[in-house]
């Protein structure tokens, strides 16, 4: 019999973001974030929608908290919106902003559930973006004062931290493809801007470091293995420097301290890699959170400049089940992931941060049979525990989502959550999954 390696303390959490599920996108102060800018431009999201009212978490925190409780969950990983702390980007804190986490904070705290907060999931304030956003170097400044204040205000109510979460997804997708906010083509601007961003995280470590030496201090990335579309000798390679950009290009300056030689080689004239900057991103951290759903294909491909490589997004695999969002239902990534991140990345303290698959949910009667996605998590699980077995130090598993929210360019089409969220009327109701879900944990992991 295989023996469970999942501890008392393992972390089962459900996990959210500030823009996806809480709402008020005007209330209590809030000043404008990009991705309320840019869910307005005509055609940036599928169906038309915006963030303003989602699951409304942020007046029904208290309701949602009690589910959390009745899910058996010991940990509940969300995002502290910049805007609502410093709706001007600096200056003064808003007041009924911070009191929101604060007494979401609390409440989760009297309910045995550990508060997990994410510092930047994409929804930067505006006034910061007009001022060049994450193409501004001065912007990683601005996030570590906005870090310092939030940590040092939270105090002992949180001592596990998130700077950012996915580096490259949000860099890539708001700045050199335009699909998220804040909605700029830029490619020549990928390298200072990462820079910037990378520096920023370990500003923020700092800032933390100093305001809230209690906590812990990570950040989640998504790093999904690359694989070759062909055995060609060309997609190969096209495998080999995508996974560059995508992937060691930013676990490699934190952990590491350093960015892949071979990209350096390629596109060097364009960035400055101080020494100092180096220390300050490449400083120790207590974990690295990883974000957890699929693998991707790379082609040779002559019309991307420099690197004649990509990613080929229509790329399927012959057998092999795909979700709601056309991701390749592939549980081997789990352990493929982890093993990497132990063996090649000095075997940092794992948290999944994020894992989960988007369903067409059919709710019948108040009764959401969501068999599939049932399957699924047994399989990421069965995947996580072969990594354990080998040695990976995992220390928690974050359910993507805990409710189905905004997903971000595809709106409320895409349902992710634990919770099925009536959308209209804000009623919740646990999917089979979440009862799984739930029974699982009882049961120390071993629920089948
Ligand atoms: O919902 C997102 C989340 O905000 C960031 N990681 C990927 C998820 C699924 O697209």
């Amino acid at each position: 019999m295989t023996v469970i390696p999942f501890t008392k303390d393992f972390l089962w959490g459900g996990s959210t973001s500030a823009y996806q599920v809480e709402g008020a996108a005007g209330g209590g102060g809030k000043g404008e974030s990009i991705w309320d800018r840019f869910c307005r431009k005509p055609g940036t999201i599928k169906d038309g929608t915006n963030g303003d009212v989602t699951c409304n978490f942020y007046q029904m925190f208290r309701d949602d908290i009690s589910l959390m409780k009745t899910l058996n969950l010991n940990a509940f990983r969300f995002s502290i919106s910049w805007s609502r702390i410093l709706p001007s980007g600096k200056g003064k804190v808003n007041q009924d902003g911070i009191d929101f986490y604060k007494k979401m904070t609390d409440r989760l705290l009297s309910q045995g559930i550990k508060p997990v907060a994410t510092l930047y999931h994409w929804d930067m304030p505006q006034a910061v973006e007009d001022k060049g956003g994450w193409r501004n170097r001065d912007t990683a400044f601005r996030f570590s004062e906005y870090t310092a204040m939030v940590s040092g205000l939270l105090g002992e109510r949180v001592n596990m931290y998130i700077t950012l979460n996915e580096p490259g997804m949000f860099s890539t997708l708001g700045y050199i493809l335009g699909v998220h906010a804040p909605g700029i083509k830029d490619p020549a601007c990928f390298m200072e801007m990462s820079h910037t961003i990378n520096l920023a995280h370990g500003h923020a470590v700092s800032a933390i470091r100093s305001e809230a030496s209690h906590a812990a201090v990570g950040l989640a990335f998504q790093a999904p293995p690359i694989y070759p579309a062909t055995d060609t000798e060309k997609d190969q390679e096209a495998a080999r420097i995508t996974d560059c950009f995508i992937n060691r290009w930013w676990v490699e300056p934190v952990l590491l301290g350093r960015y892949p030689s071979e990209l350096l080689a390629t596109i060097a004239p364009l960035i400055e890699t101080d020494e100092k900057d180096m220390t300050v991103i490449s400083q120790p951290i207590d974990f690295v959170g990883l974000n957890i759903y699929t693998r991707l294909f790379a082609r040779h491909d002559t019309s991307v400049p420099k690197f004649q490589a990509a990613i080929d997004p229509h790329y399927r695999v012959k057998g092999s089940r795909y979700t709601e969002n056309g991701w390749e239902v592939y549980p081997e990534v789990m352990c493929e992931s982890i093993l990497r991140f132990k063996n090649q990345w000095k075997n940092p303290v794992i948290y999944i941060t994020e894992n989960g698959c988007a369903l067409n949910d059919i709710n019948k009667d108040g009764e959401i049979n969501d068999s599939l996605r049932i399957d699924f998590y047994k399989a990421y699980l069965d995947n996580l525990k072969q990594s354990m077995h080998q040695g990976a130090p995992v220390k928690g598993f974050f359910a993507r989502s805990l409710l189905d929210g905004f997903e971000w360019e595809e709106g409320y089409q895409k349902r992710f959550g634990l919770i099925h969220v009536d959308f209209k009327t804000l009623k919740r109701t646990l999917k089979y999954s979440a009862i799984w879900f739930k029974e699982m944990i009882e049961s120390g992991g071993q629920a089948r």
